[in-house]
């Protein structure tokens, strides 16, 4: 008991710990920036780690389900459209392993982690492109979600990670724009087009709304990482304001979303939503969605097929280290 009493006075090297942690809270209570060569707590390093690769994952395996449909887009406009947005994801992904490297996270261990299924990317990238139409949902709807959620990571108390939002979040309100004018132009066209449009719109809605994780009562992320303001919204605030924007658009295309229970609460004017599937959440996340398999393989295999280049930039960068030195 006097041990144990003992063992818990605070010894000079836990004070000056909990005068670092204390002084680190202060700075983040007072909307400082956290900077790559700060002091912040192992725990805060290791939670960006873990969103912000997990983020960069999301977004290098988001770009195969519309990469698919490149060769097949319905016009020249809509090629070039769909291929700049597709780059434009590669382009976010590397704006985040970049983010991440400043943690002391380097890129090629995260990408070992994804390659050998260790590491989370969003639920939403394990669903089929089945038509042309999908194009047009993921914009409107998958894009639509990510802008919801970055926003306020824009505002995240790690300076890299927020500014790189920055850039992300304009880039996403092109794509999202894109995907709702696919939808508008096949929501007004022949009967074919419109039940298309309905189709895709039937099959990513739910995993759209999956997308902005558990609900708050099973978040296990949530309540530290506001407190250090990574996160400035729970996952179900950010989950509700994409209904309420979304309600209205879908409207505006003349297509049902497709929850009977959707209905307008009368006094706070926000659109009530059924239940959400979490089994099928958790089985995605677990690897058991429709393609995770299709998704790792094909994200190997790209690995693979660009060895060449990687060896090529280092004997390149090993060149002029050596011109260098001479
Ligand atoms: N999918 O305690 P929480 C995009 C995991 S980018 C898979 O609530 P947290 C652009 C979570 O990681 C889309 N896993 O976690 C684009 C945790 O697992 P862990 C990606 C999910 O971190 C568009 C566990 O569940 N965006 O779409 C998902 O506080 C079109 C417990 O959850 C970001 O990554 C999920 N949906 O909140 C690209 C944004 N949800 O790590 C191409 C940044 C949760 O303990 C085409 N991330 N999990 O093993 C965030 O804002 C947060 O990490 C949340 C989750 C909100 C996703």
């Amino acid at each position: 008991m006097y041990t144990q009493a003992l063992n818990d006075l605070p010894t000079p090297h836990n004070l000056e710990d909990a005068e670092k942690m204390a002084n680190f809270q202060t700075r983040i209570d007072s909307e400082d920036r956290i900077e790559a060569n700060d002091w912040m707590p192992e725990a805060y390093r290791r939670t960006l780690v873990r969103q912000i690769s997990q983020h960069a994952h999301s977004e290098i395996i988001g770009q195969l389900p519309e990469g698919a449909w490149i060769t097949r887009a319905p016009s020249l406009r809509r090629k070039a459209a769909l291929l700049a947005k597709v780059q434009d994801e590669c382009g976010h992904g590397l704006y985040l392993y970049a983010a991440a490297e400043t943690l002391n996270a380097s890129r090629e261990a995260l990408m070992d982690q994804l390659m050998e299924g260790k590491a989370k990317y969003s639920s939403i990238f394990n669903y089929p492109t089945m038509t042309w139409a999908d194009i047009g949902a993921i914009g409107w709807l998958v894009d639509g979600a990510a802008i919801m959620n970055q926003i306020p990571l824009c505002r995240c108390s790690y300076g890299p990670y927020a500014r790189a939002m920055i850039r992300v979040c304009k880039e996403e309100s092109f794509h999202q724009r894109q995907g709702f004018e696919i939808m508008m132009t096949l929501a007004k066209g022949s009967a074919r087009q419109k039940a298309m449009a309905q189709d895709a719109l039937n099959r990513w809605w739910w995993p759209s709304l999956m997308m902005f994780g558990p609900p708050d009562t099973d978040s296990q992320h949530s309540d530290q990482s506001t407190r250090w303001k990574i996160k400035r919204f729970s996952n179900d605030e950010l989950r509700q304001k994409f209904v309420d924007a979304t309600v209205p658009q879908a409207q505006f295309l003349g297509l049902t979303l497709p929850d009977p229970d959707l209905r307008q609460d009368e006094v706070t004017g926000n659109w009530m939503y059924g239940e959400i599937d979490w089994e099928e959440f958790k089985q995605v996340i677990a690897g058991n969605g429709p393609c995770n398999q299709d998704r790792l393989a094909s994200r190997r295999k790209a690995h693979e097929e660009g060895a060449w280049v990687r060896e090529a930039a280092a004997a390149y960068a090993a060149r002029q280290v050596s011109r260098h030195a001479a």
